[in-house]
């Protein structure tokens, strides 16, 4: 498994198998579960999951929210929606730094040592990898620059060989 600098990591699997802190779900603004990396962690929580979002109201896209794991090895599940591409081309940039920023933010919250990122918005959301990749790793080392006493390990979790394949050649030019 290739780590990139001491506090990035990249590795292909399911996300929902993780047994660190948090794990990341590329969720929708329903937080009710879908398909994708969604349903997959719905599956793997279990039904109290469900109990849980709903008491959440739902989620605006960029945002982020938190529950526990229940029947997942990770301690806790962070939610956040991402920008569906074609909708928001404008603003999608702004809106998927800030779903990583803001679920950075809350990992900290919760004193996390470990949090697993999905490759957000880049499957039913259709943003395409080379924009979003890009995205998801400046927005995570300025934020590891700027909480330099937080000591969180952050790891890409790519389901398929594609995406993996995409963060490792953007990782080894670039970080
Ligand atoms: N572990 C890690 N990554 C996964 C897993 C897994 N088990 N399963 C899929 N992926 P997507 P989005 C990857 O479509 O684009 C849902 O219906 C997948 O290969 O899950 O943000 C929600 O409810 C891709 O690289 O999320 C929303 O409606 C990445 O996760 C909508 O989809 C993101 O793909 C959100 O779409």
């Amino acid at each position: 498994m290739p780590f990139f600098s001491q506090q990035l990591e990249l590795r292909q699997g399911d996300i929902t198998k993780l047994a660190c802190d948090v794990i990341v779900n590329a969720a929708n603004s329903s937080l009710m579960g879908g398909g994708g990396v969604d349903g997959a962690i719905h599956q793997a929580a279990g039904p109290q999951l469900a109990v849980a979002c709903r008491q959440l109201h739902g989620c605006r896209t960029g945002e982020a929210k938190i529950t526990p794991g229940f029947d997942l090895p990770a301690k806790y599940i962070i939610h956040t929606v991402g920008p569906r591409y074609r909708d928001n081309k404008k603003t999608a940039a702004q809106l998927l730094a800030a779903c990583y920023r803001n679920s950075l933010d809350l990992a900290a919250q919760y004193q996390a040592r470990q949090i697993a990122f999905p490759a957000i918005a880049t499957g039913i959301y259709g943003y395409p990898l080379a924009e979003a990749i890009p995205i998801a790793v400046l927005t995570i080392q300025k934020w590891l620059n700027q909480h330099k006493n937080k000591q969180l390990q952050v790891i890409f979790c790519c389901y398929d060989h594609l995406t993996y394949q995409n963060y490792q050649t953007y990782l080894e030019k670039f970080v």
